[in-house]
C-alpha cells in the first residue's frame, strides 16, 4: 500500500536484473564490447547471458535509476523514495520488488505478462564493466501507466524527481510529464546521461527533456560524448560542465547545476545564474585503497542516490556532494550497485 502521504522522492526508469561475472578479453570480443561502456544487446549479443551463467555469474539487482533509488534510501529516513517502471511475471521481477522492500523503496511496478523482466549482462574486466541490456519488459513503460490516478497521485505527492537517462530509450513522454509538474510547482527534477550513447543516439529525446533538469549528472565520457554529438568543439571537462548548466531552463526559478563525476577525478561542478554567471567547483572524490575495491558498477548510481538524499534532505549543494562521494565509496567495496549490510551511517 502506498503511504497516503506519498513519498518526497520519485524516481523513474528500467528494472533490471544484473547478470554479472568476471570476463575477459576473448569474451569482450566475441561481442564486439568496449571493456567499460553501457549498449542495448541486439540480436548477436544475446548469448551473452548464458556465457555470463556459464562463469559463475552472480544475479544482483540493477538497473541504473533503481540503484540510485535505493542508494537515496539508505541515506534517508524510511519511506522517503518511490521507483517505477516496468518488470515481467517471473522470478527476476520477485527479486527485484523483494530487493526494494528490503531497501525501504516503495515499487509501483507495471507488470507486462508478455514480456520477461529486463536484464544487464555486466562483463567485469579489472577497475572496467561494459553492461549489454536486453529491456524486454522494461521497455514496455507507457505514459498511459503513469498517469493512472494511483500512480498519478504519487508523482503529485512528490516533492523531487530522479530520472534516469536510459529511459530515454523507453518513454519520453512519461519523462516530460514529470519534468512539467517538476516546472509547473518549482519541484527539483533531476537527470543522469545515463551512458554515452544516449547523446549520441538519443540526442533529440535528450534535448527534449534537458530544459527540465534543475540537477544534470554525467561522468566524464558522457560529458565529452554530449559535446561532441552537439559540436560543441571542446573536450575540456570544465568548459563542458558550464555549457550544461547554461542550456535553456524550462523552471527559471532554479538555476541549473550540472555535476560531472570522473572517476577518481575530483567531481565537476557548475552551477547556473538567470545572469549566465557560472560559478565552477571541484570536489575531491573520496579515496579507498584500489586493493578495497570490489567492482565499480554502480559507482554513478551510487553517487547519484548519495547527492539526491542530500538535495532531499535539505541539505546544501556542496553536503550533497559529499554525500554522494561517501556512498559511491562504499557501493564500490560491495559487489554490483550495492550497499553495506549492516547500515553504515554518513
Ligand atoms: C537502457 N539501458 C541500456 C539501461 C541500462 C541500465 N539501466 C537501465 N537501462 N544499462 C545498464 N544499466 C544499469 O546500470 C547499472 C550500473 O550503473 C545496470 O543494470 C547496472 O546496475
Amino acid at each position: 500500500m502506498a503511504a497516503a502521504q506519498g513519498y518526497p522522492l520519485l524516481c523513474l526508469e528500467n528494472p533490471l536484473l544484473d547478470i554479472q561475472a568476471r570476463g575477459d578479453a576473448a569474451l569482450l570480443e566475441k561481442y564486439r564490447l568496449k571493456e567499460n561502456d553501457a549498449i542495448l544487446a541486439e540480436d548477436q549479443h544475446m548469448g551473452i547471458y548464458e556465457d555470463l551463467l556459464a562463469r559463475d555469474a552472480k544475479l544482483i539487482p540493477g538497473g541504473a535509476a533503481q540503484n540510485t533509488a535505493r542508494g537515496a534510501q539508505y541515506m534517508l529516513p524510511e519511506q522517503s523514495v518511490v521507483y517505477i517502471g516496468c518488470i515481467g511475471k517471473d522470478k527476476f521481477g520477485d527479486i527485484l520488488k523483494k530487493t526494494c522492500e528490503e531497501a525501504g523503496v516503495h515499487t509501483e511496478y507495471r507488470v507486462d505478462e508478455s514480456q520477461p523482466t529486463g536484464k544487464c549482462g555486466v562483463v567485469i574486466t579489472g577497475h572496467n564493466r561494459s553492461m549489454c541490456t536486453h529491456l524486454a519488459a522494461a521497455n514496455e513503460y507507457k505514459i498511459e501507466h503513469l498517469k493512472q490516478p494511483e500512480i498519478w497521485s504519487l508523482v503529485e505527492k512528490a516533492k523531487f524527481y530522479y530520472v534516469g537517462g536510459y529511459h530515454l530509450t523507453v518513454c519520453v513522454p512519461a519523462i516530460i510529464a514529470l519534468g512539467e509538474e517538476a516546472a509547473a510547482k518549482n519541484k527539483p527534477f533531476m537527470l543522469s546521461l545515463s551512458a554515452p550513447f544516449i547523446p549520441q543516439f538519443f540526442k533529440e529525446q535528450l534535448d527534449s527533456v534537458l530544459p527540465y533538469t534543475d540537477y544534470t549528472f554525467c561522468n566524464e565520457t558522457e560529458a565529452l560524448a554530449y559535446s561532441e554529438s552537439h559540436q560543441w568543439g571542446t573536450e575540456d571537462i570544465v568548459e563542458i560542465a558550464k555549457k550544461l548548466a547554461q542550456l535553456p531552463k524550462q523552471n527559471t526559478q532554479r538555476p541549473r547545476v550540472a555535476i560531472v563525476t570522473q572517476g577518481t577525478e575530483p567531481t565537476v561542478v557548475a552551477i547556473g545564474s538567470p545572469a549566465g554567471v557560472i560559478e565552477v567547483k571541484e570536489f575531491k572524490v573520496h579515496e579507498i585503497s584500489k586493493d578495497a575495491i570490489n567492482d565499480t558498477n554502480g559507482a554513478g548510481d551510487a553517487f547519484a542516490g548519495g547527492f539526491c538524499a542530500g538535495i532531499v534532505g535539505g541539505k546544501s549543494l556542496d553536503d550533497s556532494v559529499d554525500m554522494g562521494q561517501w556512498l559511491a565509496s562504499k557501493s564500490i567495496q560491495e559487489l554490483g550497485p550495492s550497499f553495506p549490510f549492516p547500515k553504515q551511517t554518513y
